[in-house]
């Protein structure tokens, strides 16, 4: 048996946690021949809601759960993370404008990432899944001069996911069949869902939907699901941003698969002349327990108005909080 490793999970108590814990404890995320310790941190007001949480992973009697940390102090949940999922985040209540919501996050980022720069494994793999995610995830980064850029991720995992399963409904095949998929930008409703790249069995699918299709059904469906989820379900998105995650971490630890790619939001070095530094979702592949964006995708002028958009509101909420940045 592998020694186990250091998984810190922030939000533990709730609703994305309640189902995200009990699959990584399970080795879905990181194999089912790798311990984990789980390191989970929440505000002091859930810490008895957390401690409910503990105790029903305890109840699992997990093979692969080698240890339960329970705190509501960053720097131990962190001390020696290896993989850190930032779930907990501020969530924008009434009267909140969307200024007051990037500050009341960026507190806690901003210490969130001090605290991974000071005591967590110079290799931790960081996913941020709070909201505004990308946003987020760039102010942590920034918080934390002393690990690599490439250590910070957000998700756009689900937003992927989501536009597979809308196109292999349209075109009446399986996800399995789809490959290249592409969530360009922001995690939010201006993201792009690129389907110029991908394929279905073997067939570019722009060959096999209309363009109006395209634009006015698949993109803002995939755009708006999160709003849908809200309205159908009473609540947003748990169980499958839970899923997303592990997909993220999983293929970010192991390895996309071999002929395709995924989409992660990632410390932009410039690919495709988005500006260096935001944490914008590209095609990547993973090898080795590292990324890469993937070069040389083709981007048409309607692609490109919709990337530029996204990374325009990239750009805006980084400004927005760039007093708070050091
Ligand atoms: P919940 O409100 O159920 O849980 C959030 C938990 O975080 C709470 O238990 C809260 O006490 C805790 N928390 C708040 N501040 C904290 C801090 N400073 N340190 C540690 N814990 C803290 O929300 P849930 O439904 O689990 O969603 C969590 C976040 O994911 C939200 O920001 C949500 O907007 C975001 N989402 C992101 C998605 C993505 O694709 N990137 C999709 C799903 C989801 O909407």
């Amino acid at each position: 048996m592998k020694a186990p490793v250091r998984v810190a999970v922030t939000g533990a108590a709730g609703q994305i946690s309640y189902s995200l814990l009990f699959r990584i404890a399970s080795g879905e995320m990181l194999g089912k021949d790798q311990p984990v310790i789980l390191q989970l941190l929440e505000i002091t007001p859930a810490l008895e809601a957390l401690k409910g949480v503990a105790m029903e992973l305890e109840d699992c009697a997990f093979p692969l759960l080698s240890g339960i940390v329970q705190s509501d102090d960053a720097t131990v949940a962190f001390k020696d993370a290896d993989y850190a999922l930032l779930v907990g985040a501020r969530p924008r209540g009434p009267g909140m404008e969307r200024k007051d919501l990037l500050e009341a996050n960026a507190a806690i980022f901003s210490a969130q990432g001090k605290a991974l720069n000071d005591v967590a494994s110079r290799n931790v793999k960081v996913l941020v899944v709070g909201n505004p995610a990308n946003t987020n995830a760039l102010i942590a980064q920034r918080n934390a001069p002393d690990l690599d850029p490439r250590n910070f991720t957000a998700m756009t995992r689900l937003d992927h996911n989501r536009a597979l399963s809308q196109l292999a409904n349209k075109t009446e095949s399986s996800v399995n069949d789809i490959s290249h998929m592409t969530i360009w930008g922001n995690h939010s409703s201006t993201q792009y869902p690129d389907l110029h790249q991908v394929k279905v069995s073997g067939t570019p699918a722009m060959d096999k939907v209309e363009q109006d299709w395209y634009e006015n059904d698949f993109i803002p469906t995939v755009q708006q699901r999160g709003a849908a989820i809200i309205k159908a379900r009473g609540a947003s998105s748990a169980a499958s941003a839970a899923n997303a995650a592990i997909d993220h971490m999983r293929d970010w630890a192991l390895g996309t698969a071999e002929g395709d790619w995924t989409s992660m939001a990632v410390y932009s070095d410039g690919s495709y002349g988005i500006q260096e530094g935001l944490i914008y979702s590209f095609p990547c592949t993973c090898k080795d327990g590292d990324w890469k964006i993937v070069q040389g995708v083709e981007i048409n002028n309607f692609s490109r108005e919709k990337m530029t958009a996204t990374e325009q509101e990239l750009a805006e909420e980084r400004d927005a909080v760039a007093h708070l940045l050091p």
